[in-house]
């Protein structure tokens, strides 16, 4: 794979790189994108009609019972060959800081060390009333499980529609993409608000956006260089291009 000379001067070059990421960084390991998450007993649900505070009030065992669907889907996956480049980035350049959208932990797994959930983590719970961390009981027969301080319904550590994103996240995100020498978009049809801003900041504030996707997206306008592909074939292509006296994953 061929890549612009520019941008392979531009990564060698970079202090601080910030990858921000959504659900097509972990197509690849076997999760569906939010898109096409909905099959089988769930195809009948769109994800943004189970994912508020509203369907969780109106109809708790449905979308506690939708995430545990998700978690099971989730708990066999391993990183992909794009989690693993994006977290070798950093044998590579002095700073790298994951901006992900996803809730799925695997940045993580793949041992990515500076990383901001966006979106909440899909393994963590707390409480809906108290908002106390709550790990449900394992003999916890109640669907959703109560809370262990109060008795409230327990839900999952995510960010809903209609939710702010954590205060802490956001900001730290903001600033990152105002500061950072190479912005990469991976994997996001950039729909999602306010995340999807953080690309449009990034060029706003003269940074050098590089957006991978196999298809066209809304934000393609704000990049400096648009790879079309996979991420996980383009991320470790475009480290070994980069860095090729660098060892594999090193
Ligand atoms: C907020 C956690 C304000 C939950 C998620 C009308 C009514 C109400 C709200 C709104 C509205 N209009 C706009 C809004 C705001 C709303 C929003 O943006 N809605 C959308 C639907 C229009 N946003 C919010 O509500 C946010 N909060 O605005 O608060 C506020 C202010 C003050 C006070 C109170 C409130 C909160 C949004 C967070 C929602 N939670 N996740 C859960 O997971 O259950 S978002 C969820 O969807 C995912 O986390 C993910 O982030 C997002 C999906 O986006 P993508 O990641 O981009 O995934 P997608 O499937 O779309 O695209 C995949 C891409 O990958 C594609 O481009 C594809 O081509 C590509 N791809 C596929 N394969 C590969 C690949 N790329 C590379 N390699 C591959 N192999
Ligand atoms: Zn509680």
């Amino acid at each position: 794979m061929r890549f612009d000379p520019d941008l392979l001067d531009k990564l060698r070059g970079a202090h601080h790189i910030a990858v921000f990421t959504g659900a097509g960084v972990s197509a690849e390991s076997g999760i569906p994108t939010f898109r096409e998450a909905q099959t089988g007993l769930w195809a009948n649900f769109r994800a943004e009609d189970l994912a508020t505070p509203e369907a969780f009030r109106r109809d708790p065992f449905t979308v506690w019972k939708w995430y545990e669907w998700r978690r099971d889907l989730m708990r066999e996956v391993r990183p992909n060959p794009a989690h693993l480049a994006i977290a070798a980035l950093e044998q590579r350049v002095p700073h790298v800081t994951v901006i992900t959208q996803n809730v799925d932990g695997l940045h993580h797994s793949a041992g990515s060390t500076d990383v901001i959930e966006l979106h909440g983590n899909i393994w963590n719970n707390f409480c809906f009333h108290c908002r106390q961390p709550g790990e449900p009981a394992a003999s916890a027969s109640d669907v959703p499980p109560r809370c262990a301080h109060c008795g409230g319904m327990v839900r999952p550590g995510v960010v809903w529609f209609g939710e702010s994103l954590p205060a802490p996240a956001w900001h730290r995100a903001a600033e990152v993409s105002e500061h950072a020498d190479v912005f990469f978009c991976i994997g996001t049809s950039s729909l999602v608000e306010p995340a999807a801003s953080l690309p449009r900041y990034a060029q706003s504030c003269g940074r050098t956006v590089i957006q991978i996707n196999p298809e066209a997206t809304l934000h393609d306008g704000f990049a400096r260089h648009v790879l079309r592909g996979k991420a996980g074939h383009i991320v470790p292509e475009l480290l070994r291009a980069a860095w090729p006296e660098q060892r594999e994953g090193a």
